[in-house]
C-alpha cells in the first residue's frame, strides 16, 4: 500500500535525496531540465526554500508516494502555469525503479489533480520527451492526451500533454465531533492535549484540501443534531470522519445513522480508550467503521482523513 501526501516543510533533505536520485536515473533524467552536478552543487538553503514553497505555497505543491516501509517511492510537483492562470503545470515526475508499474504514478497524478482542482484550476499540462514512450503511455493512462504542440528544450523535443479537470467535482467530507468535544484544549490536557476544536477542524480541512476535498464540520452535544447532520451527508458527502465522544460507548442510534447512510466513515479517538476505564473499551462502531484511529492525539484526525480518502473510489 502506498500513501500519497504533500511534502512537509522540514523534509528538504528527503526532497534533495529524491531529486538527486531522479537526476542520476538514466531513463528519468530525460525528463529534467536540470543536471546532477548542478543540483548537487546547490546549497542547503536552495532545498530548504524549495521544500517550504512546495509544502505550503498556493502556487506550488510537491506530492510524494510513501511506501509501507516508509521510503519515498515517487514524486510529482504541480506549479501554477506562468502564462495560464487556470492551469497547473506538472513537473518533476519521478518514480523509483523498484516502484514502477505499481500504480504509483496514477496515485501521484490523482493527488496533483485534486489539489489543482481545489485551487479552481481547470486543466493540467505537462511536457514529456518524445523518446520516453513509457512515460507517454503512463500519462495517457492517467487521462492526459497530446495537444499536438511540441516544445524544444536543451535535452530535446517534448510533446505537450494536457488533462482537463472537470469543474464542480470537488468532493466533501463531513467531520463530526460529539458531546463535550467543544471543551477540547480547555480542560484535561493530560488526556486530550491542548489543541482546540477549532484546531482540529482546521487540521482536517487542510489535510482534506491537499487531497481535493472540502470539509463540513459539525460539533454538537445533542445526539439528534448529530444524527440529522449524518443523514444530510447522504446528499453531498463522500465520507464521514467522526469522533463520537462518549456516544461511542452507548449509542445504537448513532451506529444506525452511520450504517443507514452507507457512506464510509472513520472513527477517531484522541485518547487511547483501551488504556482507560473498562466502559470505554467497547465501541458500537468498531465493526462498521471503515477506518479506526485510536490514541494518536489530535494528529489522528489527519491520518483518518488520509486513510478514509484512500478508500473512496
Ligand atoms: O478519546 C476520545 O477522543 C474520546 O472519544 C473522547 C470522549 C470520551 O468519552 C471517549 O471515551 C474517548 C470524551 C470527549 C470529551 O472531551 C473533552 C475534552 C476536553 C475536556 C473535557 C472533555
Amino acid at each position: 500500500m502506498m500513501t500519497v501526501r504533500r511534502i512537509r516543510p522540514d523534509e528538504w533533505r528527503e526532497v534533495k535525496a529524491l531529486r538527486l536520485r531522479a537526476l542520476a536515473d538514466p531513463i528519468a533524467n530525460l525528463a529534467f531540465l536540470d543536471t546532477l552536478p548542478n543540483a548537487s552543487a546547490q546549497p542547503d538553503s536552495f532545498w530548504q526554500d524549495r521544500a517550504r514553497n512546495s509544502a505550503e505555497g498556493d502556487d506550488a505543491a510537491q506530492f510524494i508516494a510513501v511506501s509501507d516501509g516508509g521510503d519515498w517511492a515517487g514524486t510529482v510537483t504541480v506549479l501554477r502555469h506562468s502564462e495560464r492562470s487556470d492551469t497547473g503545470l506538472v513537473v518533476g515526475v519521478f518514480v523509483t525503479p523498484e516502484h514502477r508499474g505499481s500504480h504509483t504514478i496514477e496515485a501521484l497524478l490523482e493527488a496533483a489533480a485534486q489539489w489543482a482542482r481545489g485551487r479552481g484550476w481547470t486543466e493540467l499540462v505537462l511536457e514529456v520527451h518524445v523518446d520516453n514512450g513509457r512515460a507517454v503511455a503512463a500519462y495517457e493512462r492517467c487521462g492526459f492526451t497530446r495537444t499536438g504542440e511540441i516544445t524544444e528544450h536543451v535535452n530535446g523535443t517534448e510533446y505537450v500533454m494536457s488533462r482537463p479537470l472537470a469543474a464542480g467535482t470537488t468532493r466533501r467530507l463531513l467531520l463530526v465531533n460529539g458531546p463535550n468535544l467543544n471543551l477540547l484544549g480547555t480542560r484535561e490536557p493530560e488526556i486530550y492535549g491542548t489543541a482546540t476544536l477549532r484546531d482540529v477542524e482546521d487540521t482536517v480541512a487542510d489535510t482534506a484540501a491537499v487531497l481535493g476535498y472540502e470539509v463540513r464540520a459539525v460539533q454538537s452535544n445533542h445526539e439528534g443534531v448529530l444524527i440529522d447532520a449524518i443523514h444530510a451527508a447522504r446528499d453531498d458527502c463522500a465520507g464521514i470522519v467522526i469522533n463520537p465522544g462518549g456516544l461511542t460507548h452507548t449509542s445504537v442510534v448513532l451506529r444506525d445513522a452511520l450504517t443507514g447512510v452507507t457512506l464510509p466513515f472513520a472513527e477517531v479517538h484522541i485518547s487511547d480508550v483501551h488504556a482507560r476505564e473498562e466502559f470505554r473499551h467497547h465501541s458500537y462502531l468498531h465493526d462498521v467503521a471503515a477506518v479506526r484511529v485510536i490514541g494518536e492525539g489530535v494528529a489522528g484526525y489527519a491520518r483518518a482523513v488520509r486513510r478514509l480518502i484512500a478508500l473512496i473510489p
